[in-house]
């Protein structure tokens, strides 16, 4: 299985660290999107949307979104479970992931595309208050994950799911590249940081 993947790219970050969670060995193919490689005609094919990740299976057959990605490989690689045991685990945990994808995920987007890196590009309107009324929201998110950790070692319960690595990966992109890391005041948050960096599914991927 081939992932269309991109140095950094917090998207395809999700879906090789919910591999590496399960020992899948994907083979990691470069769409350069400094180049457009991701908005061409043959790219267009794969996914539609000009996004990645995309995984290609080894007959050609594509999926893509990041959750879709990590459902597909979840339903043939079982083990460790990282999307819900029991019906309820499976809905709490899609319902924690989803919190992820539009509380925080599109808050961080927002500040990103309203920012200076993307400023600098010159491909989007740029909208200063709503970038300043995101990374408002984005901060009191923070605050909020930070009474919940108090309460549970991982964004859904007691153990280690797909909604924290969507966290994960919502925060490394928002301190290395939207100046919005996290105040260090936030003991509990930062501490979950840390332990979840600090799986080799994550480590290697700084290597
Ligand atoms: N909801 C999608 C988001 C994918 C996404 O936005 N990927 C970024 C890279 S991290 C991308 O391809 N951006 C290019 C664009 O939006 O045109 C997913 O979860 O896979």
């Amino acid at each position: 299985m081939k992932l269309y993947d991109f140095p950094n790219a917090p998207n395809p970050k999700r879906v090789k660290i919910f591999a590496n969670e399960k020992g899948i060995e994907l083979e990691l193919v470069t769409c350069d999107m400094r180049k457009g490689e991701h908005k061409s005609s043959e790219f267009l094919k794969k996914s539609p949307s000009g996004k990645i990740p995309v995984l290609e299976l080894d007959d050609g057959r594509c999926i893509s979104e990041s959750v879709a990605i990590c459902r597909y490989l979840e339903a043939i690689f079982p083990e460790p479970n990282l999307l819900g045991a029991s019906p309820f685990e499976m809905g709490h945990i899609e319902a924690r992931n989803r919190h992820i994808e539009f509380e925080m995920w599109r808050e961080i987007g927002i500040s990103w595309v309203n920012g200076p890196i993307v400023a600098q590009l010159g491909i989007v309107k740029q909208i200063p208050e709503a970038k300043a009324a995101s990374d408002v929201a984005a901060r009191n998110y923070y605050e909020r994950l930070d009474l919940e950790f108090a309460q549970n070692a991982y964004v859904a319960g007691d153990r280690f799911t797909i909604a924290d690595i969507s966290l994960y990966t919502a925060i490394e992109f928002a301190s290395a590249m939207v100046d919005l890391k996290p105040e260090s005041s936030l003991k509990k948050l930062n501490a979950w940081y840390e332990s979840v960096r600090s799986r080799p599914s994550i480590a290697v991927l700084a290597q």
